[in-house]
């Protein structure tokens, strides 16, 4: 029983765990143990293995005896167990515990990968790679892994453990070698760390670029910014990087965004009389849910701060309370509430403070914004009649109008911040971006919401697929290497199901949404109707759909999905905000007429412009798209999170949910590729550029390849440590290394350059 060359794959562990992901995903368990030979082996060598017990839980012991397809294994704790030799697996030796990246690991089984991370997880180290990608399990509490003398040390190589440090290092060497922009991509659950890692890694970024005109303590200042306004409490994270529909609905026990509280909670007494504010519980918007304050946050104390900020990017004072009157505007536009006046559910708006309120603050006539807020202007022949909303339709008129203010004040701010940090700078057109981006959801409920992240983590899970999988088996089978294939999930067929058009989920929800008798039921009808080939639709009973995600299997209730789907947002709203005289309305309203140019009929002697408008779904996917075309153009740095426990607690590791997450984002697959490949390539060229002048037989008329060939021979690199390929050297983990110390010892004059400086010109 060779320990290196193991022959037991990835498991699927077991096959009711294995369909938490589609079981295809899974390489099928080589029973290794199966064999008498190996159990014999093991028993005789008392070599620890792991088995799992009728919990489902792995324990690690040794073999004492075996009868039939049964063995008696004898646990850690001292107990003996007998177990189906179907349930072990070899466990690694020793001296392999807690090794820095799995691909060390003699035998890659789930139960030694989960322990390996857990065993560096209890000693708080939160990072581990995974071949290319790194690993990180949240902490939950402050560690002591960060600051300058880590960065400094990371910027001398002197780091050696996988670090967020260290994955930023490399992007940014791989930017200025190779003059190609980056990307981090930061991936998982909902409370699984991707914004804390994506501000430790600007911090590296930051100190990088330590001296040019203080850039690096202003865009740390962003953070602070940002997640006041796209920041909230919710049931899995009290940070919540989130969507903007918040600002109207809140679930129970939730909060909209950080900075409503903050306002309220932190603004100066003469700040409040202009913004006519009081306190959170007074606001529709913040008190439905039950929820006003985070446990262990000031708000109060956090407004200072965010003051701070904004002052830090030079956000100007004038900016700074033009913004504060949108969030005012926006919560009092939320206090605003419609009286029935007919038998018809036909409304008008109740002409209170609210109202008054919220008309100042956006400086508008209370007229204008109550006739906006209770009737629509439509088309009867030549002209245009304005007709009365029902309660419902007001209602969401309202709501519609405050999201567009929100989400258009977000932006904006972002603009800002972004012309802040640029006057003056030295541009060098290259970038790295860091890509903090919300990650899978399956919850007991899913809505449209829920749809809408998970296509996004689809995508970008083809993304990481292709990067880390696909590409590199292309990479190998077209330069001529030897490499058994292995297979990966392809997820393709998921995302058919969600954007093919005329015939996906997305372009069938938009042909109900425009279709006025249409609702949520013939919604699902449709979809069963259509779509029922693709393996990845399942129907449910009533209205509601299952779609297996590469990350498992999530069950949609498609009430509401129309609704959600259609912009709700009227050309009379936009009207009003042109009408306003705050400029940040004018420019909000002009933007969003802009955008929509295109598609604008006018519709003569009113005036009016009637804009074609995209529905939700269709605006996310164009989104998507862009976003992924962006990355597309970069070299992507990976960084999974991973969520130890649902308490959001220290301390706490719990297998089943670490398991589950490893699963769902690939890491073991990339884990079992970058082991069985050979992670290190090179071209030719690159490769006789940068090491054969350390050739000491030099031979001037060499080409490329035999140069390259030459120095691995002179290195003695064993054989079936390399490949050469038509274009690329190939060579196994940890083998460059040699050869890279020598390079730098010759160029750091240890060894003299001229010496050695006579042998292959490039
Ligand atoms: V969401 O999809 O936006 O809901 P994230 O972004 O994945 O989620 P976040 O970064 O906000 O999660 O982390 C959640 C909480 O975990 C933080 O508020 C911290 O309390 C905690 N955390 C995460 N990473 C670290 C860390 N490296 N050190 C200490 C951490 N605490
Ligand atoms: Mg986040």
């Amino acid at each position: 029983f060779p320990p290196e060359e193991t022959k037991i794959q990835l498991t699927g562990g077991s096959d009711q765990a294995a369909t938490v992901t589609s079981s295809s995903a899974l390489p099928s368990r080589v029973r290794d143990l199966d064999c008498d030979d190996n159990i014999i082996y093991f028993i005789k060598k008392k070599l620890r293995v792991w088995c799992r017990l009728p919990s489902g839980q792995w324990e690690s012991g040794v073999i004492q005896s075996t009868s039939g397809e049964c063995a008696f294994v004898s646990l850690s704790n001292g107990n003996v167990v007998k177990v189906s030799t179907v349930e072990l697996l070899p466990a690694n030796p020793d001296i392999l515990e807690g090794v820095d990246d799995l691909i060390q690991l003699s035998y890659l089984n789930e139960p030694s990968v989960l322990y390996n991370l857990q065993c560096r997880y209890s000693k708080d180290i939160i990072y581990s790679k995974a071949g290319p990608v790194l690993i990180a399990v949240n902490p939950f509490k402050s560690i002591q892994m960060y600051g300058d003398d880590l960065i400094a040390a990371c910027r001398q190589k002197l780091l050696d453990s996988p670090h967020v440090y260290a994955i930023a290092d490399a992007a940014y060497n791989e930017m200025m070698r190779e003059e190609v922009n980056q990307s981090i991509i930061i991936s998982g659950e909902s409370g699984a760390g991707k914004t804390e890692t994506a501000k430790v890694a600007m911090q590296y970024l930051a100190a990088l670029g330590c001296g040019s005109f203080g850039i690096e303590h202003e865009i740390l200042h962003t953070n602070y910014i940002l997640e006041a306004f796209g920041n909230a409490k919710t049931s899995r994270n009290d940070n919540s990087s989130r969507f903007k529909s918040r600002v109207v609905q809140l679930a129970d026990g939730e909060r909209s965004y950080h900075i409503f509280y903050q306002l309220c909670a932190g603004a100066s007494t003469n700040l409040k009389e202009r913004l006519n504010l009081r306190i959170a519980s007074e606001f529709k918007y913040l008190n439905q849910s039950g929820c006003l304050a985070v446990d262990g946050t000031d708000d109060a104390q956090k407004f200072c701060k965010l003051m701070e900020a904004l002052d830090i990017v030079h956000i100007c004072k004038e900016d700074q309370e033009h913004a504060f009157s949108m969030l005012a505007a926006v919560l009092w536009l939320g206090n605003i509430s419609f009286q029935v006046t007919d038998n018809e559910n036909h409304v008008e708006v109740l002409a209170d403070e609210a109202v008054t309120h919220a008309a100042r603050l956006m400086r508008c006539n209370p007229d204008e914004l109550m006739l906006a807020l209770s009737t629509h202007k439509i088309q009867a022949g030549k002209d245009r009649i304005a007709k009365t909303l029902t309660l419902q339709q007001a209602i969401d008129t309202r709501d519609a109008l405050a999201k567009f203010i929100y989400a258009s004040l977000f932006d904006w701010l972002v603009e800002q911040i972004n012309k802040s940090l640029e006057v003056g700078k030295r541009r060098t057109g290259r970038s790295i971006s860091i890509l903090d981006i919300y990650g899978f959801e399956s919850f007991q409920k899913n809505s449209f919401e829920q749809m809408c992240i998970n296509y996004a983590n689809e995508r970008l899970q083809q993304h990481f697929n292709r990067h880390l999988l696909k590409l590199e088996q292309e990479d190998y089978e077209l330069d001529g290497v030897d490499w058994t294939k292995v297979d990966f999930e392809d997820n393709q067929e998921c995302l058919n199901l969600i954007e093919k058009k005329p015939l996906g989920l997305l372009s069938l929800l938009d042909e109900e949404s425009n279709f006025p008798k249409a609702n949520d039921l013939t919604f699902v009808n449709k979809l069963k109707q259509h779509l029922s080939s693709n393996p990845c639709l399942k129907g449910e009973r009533g209205s509601a759909f299952s779609i297996r995600h590469y990350a498992g299997e999530v069950l949609y209730d498609t009430n509401g999905f129309l609704e959600k789907n259609r912009d709700p947002l009227h050309t009379d709203s936009i009207q009003l905000l042109s009408s306003c005289r705050s400029e940040l309305l004018q420019l909000f309203a002009s933007k969003m007429l802009n955008q929509s140019q295109k598609q604008a009929t006018s519709v003569g002697h009113m005036g009016v412009l009637d804009f074609q408008k995209q529905s939700v779904g269709t605006k996310f996917k164009g989104q998507l798209f862009k976003l992924m075309h962006q990355l597309e153009s970069t070299t992507p740095h990976f960084i999974r999170c991973i969520k130890p426990n649902n308490k959001q607690l220290p301390g706490i590791y719990e297998a089943d949910l670490v398991l589950q997450q490893l699963r769902c984002c690939g890491v073991l697959e990339a884990v079992r590729i970058s082991r069985s490949g050979y992670p290190t390539r090179m071209k030719h060229q690159e490769f006789a550029k940068r090491y054969g002048f350390l050739l000491l037989d030099a031979s001037a008329s060499r080409d490329p390849l035999s140069v390259s060939i030459a120095v691995l021979q002179q290195f003695n690199i064993l054989p079936e440590m390399y490949q050469i390929g038509y274009t690329k050297v190939y060579l196994r983990t940890g083998q460059i290394g040699a050869v890279e110390d020598r390079r730098k010892q010759i160029l750091q004059g240890v060894l003299g350059v001229q010496k050695y400086f006579r042998g292959y010109k490039a």
